[in-house]
Protein backbone atom coordinates (compact mmCIF):
# COMPACT_ATOMS: atom_id res chain seq x y z
CA UNK A 1 0.00 0.00 0.00
CA UNK A 2 1.24 3.42 -0.86
CA UNK A 3 0.30 6.41 1.31
CA UNK A 4 0.79 10.33 0.97
CA UNK A 5 1.17 12.23 3.86
CA UNK A 6 1.90 15.94 4.65
CA UNK A 7 2.31 18.26 7.90
CA UNK A 8 0.09 18.66 11.06
CA UNK A 9 -1.21 22.07 10.97
CA UNK A 10 -1.98 21.95 6.48
CA UNK A 11 -1.96 24.60 4.79
CA UNK A 12 -3.37 24.81 1.67
CA UNK A 13 0.16 24.15 -0.33
CA UNK A 14 0.28 21.17 1.80
CA UNK A 15 -3.08 19.77 1.03
CA UNK A 16 -2.43 20.91 -2.70
CA UNK A 17 0.60 18.48 -2.82
CA UNK A 18 -1.39 16.16 -1.09
CA UNK A 19 -4.00 15.89 -3.96
CA UNK A 20 -1.29 16.29 -6.84
CA UNK A 21 0.63 13.54 -5.28
CA UNK A 22 -1.78 11.04 -5.36
CA UNK A 23 -2.10 11.60 -9.51
CA UNK A 24 1.79 11.05 -9.47
CA UNK A 25 1.27 7.77 -7.75
CA UNK A 26 -2.04 6.18 -9.13
CA UNK A 27 -3.93 3.92 -6.21
CA UNK A 28 -2.17 6.15 -3.00
CA UNK A 29 -3.70 6.92 -0.33
CA UNK A 30 -3.96 10.33 1.20
CA UNK A 31 -3.79 10.70 4.66
CA UNK A 32 -4.24 14.49 5.88
CA UNK A 33 -3.37 15.41 9.52
CA UNK A 34 -6.36 16.45 11.99
CA UNK A 35 -4.52 19.33 12.42
CA UNK A 36 -5.30 21.90 9.60
CA UNK A 37 -5.57 25.28 9.64
CA UNK A 38 -8.75 27.22 9.35
CA UNK A 39 -8.86 28.42 6.01
CA UNK A 40 -8.61 24.59 4.73
CA UNK A 41 -11.71 23.57 7.21
CA UNK A 42 -13.79 26.17 5.52
CA UNK A 43 -12.70 24.61 1.82
CA UNK A 44 -12.75 21.02 3.18
CA UNK A 45 -16.51 21.72 4.59
CA UNK A 46 -17.83 22.59 0.80
CA UNK A 47 -15.40 20.09 -1.04
CA UNK A 48 -15.01 16.70 1.29
CA UNK A 49 -16.74 14.61 -0.89
CA UNK A 50 -14.26 15.37 -4.16
CA UNK A 51 -11.81 14.05 -1.99
CA UNK A 52 -10.49 10.55 -0.65
CA UNK A 53 -9.24 11.33 2.51
CA UNK A 54 -8.00 8.76 5.04
CA UNK A 55 -6.84 10.17 8.96
CA UNK A 56 -4.19 8.85 10.29
CA UNK A 57 -5.63 6.37 12.53
CA UNK A 58 -7.37 4.71 9.36
CA UNK A 59 -3.79 3.21 8.22
CA UNK A 60 -2.61 -0.46 9.07
CA UNK A 61 0.94 0.57 9.42
CA UNK A 62 2.25 -3.09 8.51
CA UNK A 63 0.66 -2.79 5.15
CA UNK A 64 2.58 0.18 3.88
CA UNK A 65 5.11 -0.11 2.07
CA UNK A 66 5.58 3.36 0.24
CA UNK A 67 5.59 6.41 1.70
CA UNK A 68 5.00 9.77 -0.42
CA UNK A 69 5.85 12.72 2.24
CA UNK A 70 4.69 15.89 0.94
CA UNK A 71 5.69 19.46 2.05
CA UNK A 72 7.41 18.67 4.76
CA UNK A 73 10.36 15.91 5.30
CA UNK A 74 10.69 16.11 9.05
CA UNK A 75 9.48 12.96 11.19
CA UNK A 76 8.34 15.38 14.15
CA UNK A 77 6.21 17.56 11.31
CA UNK A 78 4.13 14.01 10.99
CA UNK A 79 0.79 13.11 12.25
CA UNK A 80 1.17 9.54 14.04
CA UNK A 81 3.44 8.39 11.31
CA UNK A 82 6.49 6.87 14.50
CA UNK A 83 5.07 3.49 13.92
CA UNK A 84 7.23 4.06 9.98
CA UNK A 85 10.13 5.36 11.07
CA UNK A 86 11.94 2.04 11.68
CA UNK A 87 10.23 0.17 9.34
CA UNK A 88 12.36 -2.26 7.40
CA UNK A 89 11.98 -2.24 3.59
CA UNK A 90 9.62 0.97 3.83
CA UNK A 91 10.41 3.09 0.51
CA UNK A 92 10.06 6.85 1.32
CA UNK A 93 9.81 9.78 -1.53
CA UNK A 94 9.84 13.28 -0.73
CA UNK A 95 8.39 16.41 -2.62
CA UNK A 96 9.74 19.31 -0.57
CA UNK A 97 10.53 23.00 -0.65
CA UNK A 98 11.81 23.22 2.72
CA UNK A 99 15.52 22.95 2.79
CA UNK A 100 15.54 21.06 6.27
CA UNK A 101 14.06 17.77 7.62
CA UNK A 102 15.42 14.55 9.37
CA UNK A 103 13.61 12.00 6.75
CA UNK A 104 16.28 10.07 5.15
CA UNK A 105 15.98 8.85 1.87
CA UNK A 106 17.23 8.54 -1.43
CA UNK A 107 14.20 9.69 -3.28
CA UNK A 108 14.34 13.33 -2.43
CA UNK A 109 12.41 15.85 -4.34
CA UNK A 110 13.61 19.26 -2.90
CA UNK A 111 13.88 22.25 -3.96
CA UNK A 112 13.38 25.94 -2.67
CA UNK A 113 10.69 26.41 -5.08
CA UNK A 114 7.72 29.07 -3.67
CA UNK A 115 5.36 26.16 -3.07
CA UNK A 116 5.95 22.82 -2.84
CA UNK A 117 2.75 22.25 -5.33
CA UNK A 118 4.92 24.13 -8.12
CA UNK A 119 7.60 20.66 -8.42
CA UNK A 120 4.20 18.80 -8.30
CA UNK A 121 2.62 20.34 -11.03
CA UNK A 122 5.79 20.44 -13.09
CA UNK A 123 6.07 16.89 -12.60
CA UNK A 124 1.78 16.30 -13.70
CA UNK A 125 2.98 18.75 -16.91
CA UNK A 126 5.47 16.26 -17.66
CA UNK A 127 3.45 13.20 -17.49
CA UNK A 128 0.83 14.63 -19.37
CA UNK A 129 -1.73 13.78 -16.48
CA UNK A 130 -4.84 14.90 -16.53
CA UNK A 131 -6.21 17.30 -14.17
CA UNK A 132 -9.57 18.88 -13.69
CA UNK A 133 -10.82 22.14 -12.75
CA UNK A 134 -11.54 21.88 -9.19
CA UNK A 135 -8.13 20.13 -9.26
CA UNK A 136 -6.31 23.05 -10.97
CA UNK A 137 -7.88 25.28 -8.51
CA UNK A 138 -7.02 23.62 -5.29
CA UNK A 139 -3.46 23.60 -7.01
CA UNK A 140 -3.25 27.09 -7.41
CA UNK A 141 -4.83 27.87 -4.35
CA UNK A 142 -1.72 26.45 -2.54
CA UNK A 143 0.43 27.76 -4.96
CA UNK A 144 -0.91 31.45 -4.17
CA UNK A 145 -0.98 31.28 -0.73
CA UNK A 146 2.52 30.06 -0.39
CA UNK A 147 4.18 32.50 -2.72
CA UNK A 148 2.19 35.06 -1.46
CA UNK A 149 0.23 35.20 -5.06
CA UNK A 150 3.87 35.07 -6.12
CA UNK A 151 5.05 38.47 -4.82
CA UNK A 152 7.17 36.61 -1.49
CA UNK A 153 10.97 37.18 -2.81
CA UNK A 154 10.79 33.58 -2.44
CA UNK A 155 9.11 32.77 -5.50
CA UNK A 156 10.89 31.45 -8.24
CA UNK A 157 9.60 31.64 -12.13
CA UNK A 158 8.88 27.80 -11.93
CA UNK A 159 6.07 28.95 -9.57
CA UNK A 160 4.77 31.59 -12.22
CA UNK A 161 5.05 28.82 -14.89
CA UNK A 162 2.94 26.26 -13.13
CA UNK A 163 0.28 29.46 -12.55
CA UNK A 164 0.32 30.23 -15.90
CA UNK A 165 -0.39 26.28 -16.57
CA UNK A 166 -3.15 25.89 -13.36
CA UNK A 167 -4.97 28.29 -15.47
CA UNK A 168 -5.12 26.84 -18.87
CA UNK A 169 -6.11 23.98 -16.86
CA UNK A 170 -8.95 26.05 -15.83
CA UNK A 171 -8.22 26.85 -12.27
CA UNK A 172 -11.16 29.04 -11.00
CA UNK A 173 -9.94 32.57 -9.48
CA UNK A 174 -13.56 33.02 -8.38
CA UNK A 175 -13.12 29.98 -6.06
CA UNK A 176 -9.69 30.91 -5.20
CA UNK A 177 -10.23 34.33 -4.23
CA UNK A 178 -13.47 33.10 -2.24
CA UNK A 179 -11.11 30.54 -0.16
CA UNK A 180 -7.88 31.99 0.21
CA UNK A 181 -7.77 35.12 2.53
CA UNK A 182 -5.00 36.67 3.96
CA UNK A 183 -3.84 34.03 6.44
CA UNK A 184 -4.92 35.89 9.67
CA UNK A 185 -5.63 32.94 11.59
CA UNK A 186 -5.20 32.36 15.34
CA UNK A 187 -1.61 32.14 15.63
CA UNK A 188 -1.13 35.44 14.18
CA UNK A 189 -4.00 37.03 16.41
CA UNK A 190 -2.26 35.54 19.59
CA UNK A 191 1.43 37.06 18.21
CA UNK A 192 -0.09 40.24 17.69
CA UNK A 193 -1.73 40.28 20.88
CA UNK A 194 0.80 39.28 22.61
CA UNK A 195 2.68 42.03 21.01
CA UNK A 196 0.50 44.79 22.17
CA UNK A 197 0.80 43.59 24.89
CA UNK A 198 3.96 44.51 25.72
CA UNK A 199 4.52 46.64 23.46
CA UNK A 200 7.14 48.92 24.43
CA UNK A 201 8.14 52.62 23.01
CA UNK A 202 11.39 54.65 22.79
CA UNK A 203 12.08 57.74 21.24
CA UNK A 204 15.56 57.66 19.02
CA UNK A 205 16.76 60.51 16.98
CA UNK A 206 13.28 61.93 17.65
CA UNK A 207 10.91 59.06 16.19
CA UNK A 208 8.96 57.05 18.16
CA UNK A 209 9.94 53.13 17.98
CA UNK A 210 8.95 49.81 19.04
CA UNK A 211 11.11 46.72 19.21
CA UNK A 212 9.25 43.57 20.45
CA UNK A 213 11.21 40.15 20.98
CA UNK A 214 8.99 36.73 20.66
CA UNK A 215 9.57 33.28 20.90
CA UNK A 216 7.78 31.30 18.16
CA UNK A 217 7.43 27.74 17.14
CA UNK A 218 8.04 27.28 13.55
CA UNK A 219 7.67 28.89 10.28
CA UNK A 220 4.79 31.41 10.75
CA UNK A 221 2.95 32.80 7.87
CA UNK A 222 2.52 36.34 7.53
CA UNK A 223 4.27 37.72 10.06
CA UNK A 224 4.86 41.09 7.80
CA UNK A 225 1.14 41.95 7.93
CA UNK A 226 1.00 41.10 11.65
CA UNK A 227 3.91 43.77 11.88
CA UNK A 228 2.25 46.19 9.74
CA UNK A 229 -0.84 46.02 11.68
CA UNK A 230 1.08 46.22 15.00
CA UNK A 231 3.17 49.46 13.75
CA UNK A 232 -0.75 51.04 12.64
CA UNK A 233 -1.92 50.29 16.41
CA UNK A 234 0.64 51.00 18.45
CA UNK A 235 1.14 54.07 16.14
CA UNK A 236 4.84 54.43 16.00
CA UNK A 237 7.35 55.65 13.11
CA UNK A 238 8.85 52.75 12.88
CA UNK A 239 8.41 49.01 14.63
CA UNK A 240 10.13 45.26 14.77
CA UNK A 241 9.39 41.99 15.27
CA UNK A 242 12.14 39.66 16.29
CA UNK A 243 10.82 36.63 16.04
CA UNK A 244 13.00 34.02 17.29
CA UNK A 245 12.38 30.25 16.27
CA UNK A 246 14.32 28.50 19.60
CA UNK A 247 13.87 25.00 17.51
CA UNK A 248 15.72 25.77 14.20
CA UNK A 249 17.65 28.56 16.54
CA UNK A 250 16.83 31.27 13.94
CA UNK A 251 15.66 34.84 14.28
CA UNK A 252 13.24 36.71 11.63
CA UNK A 253 13.80 39.74 11.99
CA UNK A 254 10.88 42.50 10.11
CA UNK A 255 10.22 46.08 10.51
CA UNK A 256 7.80 48.49 9.15
CA UNK A 257 8.53 52.57 8.98
CA UNK A 258 6.07 54.98 8.16
CA UNK A 259 9.16 57.83 8.00
CA UNK A 260 11.75 58.39 5.17
CA UNK A 261 14.31 58.82 7.57
CA UNK A 262 14.01 55.25 8.85
CA UNK A 263 14.79 53.41 5.81
CA UNK A 264 14.17 49.60 6.78
CA UNK A 265 15.86 48.32 3.41
CA UNK A 266 19.23 49.40 4.16
CA UNK A 267 19.31 48.50 8.18
CA UNK A 268 18.19 45.07 7.09
CA UNK A 269 21.13 45.06 4.26
CA UNK A 270 23.42 46.16 7.16
CA UNK A 271 22.40 43.32 9.16
CA UNK A 272 22.64 40.56 6.01
CA UNK A 273 18.84 40.96 4.77
CA UNK A 274 16.90 43.55 2.53
CA UNK A 275 14.24 45.28 1.89
CA UNK A 276 12.94 48.72 0.66
CA UNK A 277 12.23 51.78 2.23
CA UNK A 278 9.44 50.73 3.54
CA UNK A 279 9.47 47.24 4.89
CA UNK A 280 12.52 44.25 5.25
CA UNK A 281 13.44 41.25 6.69
CA UNK A 282 16.85 39.50 7.01
CA UNK A 283 16.74 35.54 8.74
CA UNK A 284 20.12 35.61 10.91
CA UNK A 285 21.26 32.47 11.79
CA UNK A 286 21.94 31.61 16.32
CA UNK A 287 22.05 35.19 16.90
CA UNK A 288 20.85 36.45 20.50
CA UNK A 289 17.56 38.94 20.07
CA UNK A 290 19.21 40.98 22.59
CA UNK A 291 21.64 41.36 20.20
CA UNK A 292 19.56 42.27 17.27
CA UNK A 293 17.54 45.30 19.27
CA UNK A 294 21.14 46.55 20.56
CA UNK A 295 22.19 46.61 17.01
CA UNK A 296 18.70 48.70 15.79
CA UNK A 297 18.91 50.75 18.58
CA UNK A 298 22.36 51.51 17.90
CA UNK A 299 22.12 52.01 14.02
CA UNK A 300 18.90 54.22 14.38
CA UNK A 301 20.47 56.33 17.17
CA UNK A 302 24.50 56.04 15.84
CA UNK A 303 25.37 55.95 19.39
CA UNK A 304 28.64 54.91 19.94
CA UNK A 305 28.89 52.54 23.20
CA UNK A 306 30.76 49.31 21.38
CA UNK A 307 34.76 49.12 23.46
CA UNK A 308 35.58 47.20 20.36
CA UNK A 309 37.55 49.33 17.93
CA UNK A 310 37.80 49.37 14.23
CA UNK A 311 41.58 48.81 14.61
CA UNK A 312 40.68 45.44 15.67
CA UNK A 313 38.09 44.20 13.20
CA UNK A 314 39.15 45.97 9.48
CA UNK A 315 41.17 44.73 6.79
CA UNK A 316 44.86 45.48 6.08
CA UNK A 317 47.46 46.38 4.99
CA UNK A 318 45.21 48.79 1.88
CA UNK A 319 46.18 49.26 -1.61
CA UNK A 320 45.56 51.92 -2.60
CA UNK A 321 46.33 53.62 -5.99
CA UNK A 322 47.66 57.27 -6.77
CA UNK A 323 45.65 59.67 -8.81
CA UNK A 324 47.87 59.85 -11.43
CA UNK A 325 47.83 56.16 -12.16
CA UNK A 326 45.69 55.46 -15.84
CA UNK A 327 42.76 53.93 -15.39
CA UNK A 328 43.73 51.15 -17.97
CA UNK A 329 46.16 49.93 -14.99
CA UNK A 330 43.81 50.67 -12.09
CA UNK A 331 41.37 48.28 -14.07
CA UNK A 332 44.31 45.56 -13.93
CA UNK A 333 45.18 46.08 -10.32
CA UNK A 334 41.44 45.78 -9.29
CA UNK A 335 41.30 42.67 -11.53
CA UNK A 336 44.85 41.08 -10.34
CA UNK A 337 43.03 41.67 -6.27
CA UNK A 338 39.69 40.84 -7.25
CA UNK A 339 38.31 43.42 -5.17
CA UNK A 340 35.47 46.35 -6.41
CA UNK A 341 37.38 49.23 -5.50
CA UNK A 342 39.91 51.08 -3.35
CA UNK A 343 40.84 54.34 -2.31
CA UNK A 344 43.28 57.05 -4.50
CA UNK A 345 45.92 58.90 -2.87
CA UNK A 346 47.53 61.90 -3.26
CA UNK A 347 51.77 62.24 -4.04
CA UNK A 348 51.70 62.81 0.40
CA UNK A 349 49.51 59.58 0.66
CA UNK A 350 46.28 61.71 1.59
CA UNK A 351 43.20 60.16 0.70
CA UNK A 352 41.63 62.09 -2.15
CA UNK A 353 39.11 60.21 -3.91
CA UNK A 354 38.04 56.23 -4.00
CA UNK A 355 37.33 54.61 -7.13
CA UNK A 356 34.82 51.66 -7.43
CA UNK A 357 32.82 49.73 -9.71
CA UNK A 358 30.39 52.49 -9.97
CA UNK A 359 32.69 55.15 -11.50
CA UNK A 360 33.97 53.16 -14.12
CA UNK A 361 30.86 53.48 -16.37
CA UNK A 362 31.80 56.77 -16.43
CA UNK A 363 34.63 55.70 -18.49
CA UNK A 364 33.31 55.04 -21.94
CA UNK A 365 35.46 55.78 -24.56
CA UNK A 366 38.80 53.59 -24.94
CA UNK A 367 41.24 56.86 -24.99
CA UNK A 368 40.13 57.27 -21.31
CA UNK A 369 41.80 53.95 -20.74
CA UNK A 370 44.91 56.19 -20.87
CA UNK A 371 43.63 59.26 -18.79
CA UNK A 372 44.55 59.60 -15.13
CA UNK A 373 42.13 57.84 -12.72
CA UNK A 374 41.50 61.53 -10.76
CA UNK A 375 39.28 62.36 -13.81
CA UNK A 376 37.21 59.22 -13.06
CA UNK A 377 37.41 59.12 -8.95
CA UNK A 378 34.86 59.89 -6.86
CA UNK A 379 35.79 62.67 -4.59
CA UNK A 380 33.11 62.48 -1.91
CA UNK A 381 35.11 60.32 0.36
CA UNK A 382 33.14 58.52 3.73
CA UNK A 383 36.04 57.63 5.92
CA UNK A 384 35.87 56.96 10.07
CA UNK A 385 38.36 57.39 12.77
CA UNK A 386 40.27 54.53 14.01
CA UNK A 387 38.54 54.90 17.61
CA UNK A 388 35.07 54.42 16.73
CA UNK A 389 32.95 51.90 16.92
CA UNK A 390 31.99 48.91 14.76
CA UNK A 391 28.72 50.01 15.29
CA UNK A 392 29.33 53.13 13.78
CA UNK A 393 31.22 52.07 10.76
CA UNK A 394 27.70 49.79 10.15
CA UNK A 395 26.03 52.96 10.40
CA UNK A 396 27.68 55.41 7.98
CA UNK A 397 27.41 51.93 5.59
CA UNK A 398 24.12 52.69 5.82
CA UNK A 399 23.48 55.88 5.21
CA UNK A 400 25.29 56.24 2.31
CA UNK A 401 25.14 52.89 0.56
CA UNK A 402 28.44 51.77 0.38
CA UNK A 403 30.12 48.62 1.35
CA UNK A 404 33.68 49.83 2.55
CA UNK A 405 35.19 52.59 4.24
CA UNK A 406 38.99 53.63 4.58
CA UNK A 407 40.02 53.69 8.43
CA UNK A 408 41.93 56.79 9.00
CA UNK A 409 44.48 57.40 11.53
CA UNK A 410 46.12 61.07 11.43
CA UNK A 411 45.36 62.07 7.86
CA UNK A 412 46.33 58.41 6.93
CA UNK A 413 44.59 55.29 5.56
CA UNK A 414 45.40 52.60 8.35
CA UNK A 415 42.71 49.95 6.93
CA UNK A 416 39.45 49.84 5.51
CA UNK A 417 36.18 48.30 6.76
CA UNK A 418 33.76 46.47 4.81
CA UNK A 419 30.27 44.88 5.35
CA UNK A 420 31.47 41.27 6.06
CA UNK A 421 33.81 43.03 8.58
CA UNK A 422 31.29 44.95 10.15
CA UNK A 423 29.12 41.25 9.94
CA UNK A 424 31.75 39.40 10.99
CA UNK A 425 31.76 41.61 14.37
CA UNK A 426 28.44 41.39 14.92
CA UNK A 427 28.34 37.59 14.51
CA UNK A 428 31.09 37.19 17.13
CA UNK A 429 29.29 38.68 19.65
CA UNK A 430 26.80 35.34 19.96
CA UNK A 431 27.01 33.25 22.65
CA UNK A 432 28.19 29.57 21.79
MN1 LIG B 1 4.63 24.86 1.60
Amino acid sequence: MIIVTTHKGSDFDALASLVAATLLYPGAKPVLPTSINANLKAFLSIHKDLFDFYSPKDITYEHVNTLVVVDTHSWNRLEDMDALKDKKDLEIIIWDHHSEGDIETDQKNIKETGATVTMLVQEIEKQRKLITPIQATLFLIGLYEDTGNLTFPSTLSEDAHAAGFLLDRKADLYILSTFLRQAYGKKQKDILFDMIQKAQRLELSGFSISISKMEVEGRIQNLAMVLQMYREIVNVDAAFGIFRDVERNKCMVIGRSNVDEINIGLLMRSVGGGGHPGAGSALLKAVNPDVIEEMLIELISGNQHSSVLLSDIMSYPVVTVSEDTKVEEVVMILRDMGCTGMPVVDKDDHIVGVISRRDFKKVRRSNHMQSPIKAFMSRNVVTIDHNRSAIEAARLMMKHDIGRIPVMKDDKIIGIITRSDAMMYFYDLLPD
